[in-house]
């Protein structure tokens, strides 16, 4: 299936990926503390300790291949070393710049967290968020890799108006217009609230993707508030009938998003879920594989066959038995 970017998909069997459930661990043991010690790690051991947290539970690849951890460290790389950098605000498809450097944009319902995850994903508050719906009023741009449009490493990433309660119908207009005419776009992340699931708006707004023939991928949003609600700790078999849950959760939403897969080209054949406030093993839930499919959109991702060793070729003479 050819893709917009140009990029190939595998489809055909479904990559049910295994699912690893691990338990949480509790951290240390305090039997043996002097009182210091067991003050610090009394504070430490009410903070669990999710390094055996199964990342698989985040994502749902039914088209692609997980990233590797190697490209998740240099998707968070590349962010890291190109802080974003303000371009522009526009309240009008007209007044928008144009640039040739390709460009990602963040879509969904207000209130969804488009502004607060563009802040975690370019590791600035540079966007405005609000816990009140319709905080984000103009589409802003912000240029990662440099203001100057050399073509080279830059990304532009778009934080747009949500729609929805507190939107208001004109934005929708406009990111209509965005959507049908920009060339630059090569793939909107349309975020899906993981507590809510799709809502009827969304769904218009997938029926536009379809009709302007926009590459577009689900990012459930707020992963946390179903994984890990309220303030107390889960047991390892609440957290494991969580992540089912949610598994589950993005197994539906591929079927809104692609119910025909060789009609839906343009939807990209994975769901990621994140968090812009839940920390697990020093890291946001899911963030960088976010970073890595913005990269993979622009097609400045580690290309994994760079990694590959060149296999050694063996003379024709040489192959055994073909004397
Ligand atoms: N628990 C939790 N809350 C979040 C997360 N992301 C955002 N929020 C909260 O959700 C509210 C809305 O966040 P925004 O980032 O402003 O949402 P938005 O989609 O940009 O909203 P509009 O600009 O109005 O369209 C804020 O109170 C955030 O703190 C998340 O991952 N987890
Ligand atoms: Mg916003």
């Amino acid at each position: 299936m050819l893709l917009s970017n140009g990029s190939r998909r595998s489809i055909g069997s479904r990559c049910l990926q295994q699912r690893v459930i691990v338990s949480v661990e509790r951290s240390l043991n305090t039997t043996t503390a002097t009182s210091r010690d067991r003050k610090s790690q009394t504070s430490k051991s009410s903070r669990p300790d999710y390094t055996k947290f199964p990342t698989d539970a985040l994502s749902y690849h039914w088209e692609t291949t997980p990233p590797s951890p190697t490209q998740l460290a240099h998707a968070s790389k590349f962010f890291r070393l190109n802080p974003p950098k303000f371009l522009w605000s526009a309240p009008k498809f007209k007044t928008m710049d144009f640039g040739d450097s390709p460009e990602v944009c963040f879509l969904g319902r207000s209130n969804v967290g488009k502004s607060s995850l563009l802040n975690t994903l370019l590791n600035q508050k540079i966007a405005h968020t609000s816990s009140k719906p319709g905080r984000t009023k103009l589409m802003n741009a912000f240029a990662i890799g440099g203001l100057e449009d050399e073509g080279r490493n830059r990304l532009v990433v778009l934080d747009m108006p949500g729609y929805g309660k507190g939107g208001r119908a004109e934005w929708g207009t406009e990111v209509l217009k965005y959507l049908g005419k920009r060339r630059q776009l090569k793939r909107a992340f349309l975020l899906i609230d993981a507590e809510h699931g799709i809502k009827a708006t969304d769904r218009q707004i997938l029926a536009l993707f379809k009709e302007h023939s926009v590459p577009h991928q689900i990012i459930m949003s707020k992963a946390d508030k179903v994984l890990f609600p309220g303030s107390r700790t889960p047991s390892p078999a609440a957290l494991d009938g969580r992540i089912a849950g949610l598994k589950q959760l993005m197994e539906d939403v591929r079927d809104v998003v692609e119910p025909d897969p060789e009609e839906d080209v343009y939807a990209w054949g994975e769901v990621l879920a994140c968090s812009s406030e839940k920390w697990i093993a020093g890291k946001r839930m899911g963030v960088d594989a976010v970073r890595h499919s913005m990269l993979q959109a622009a097609g400045l991702e580690l290309k994994e066959e760079k990694l590959a060793k060149p296999e050694e070729i063996v003379p024709f003479d040489q192959i055994p038995g073909l004397d």
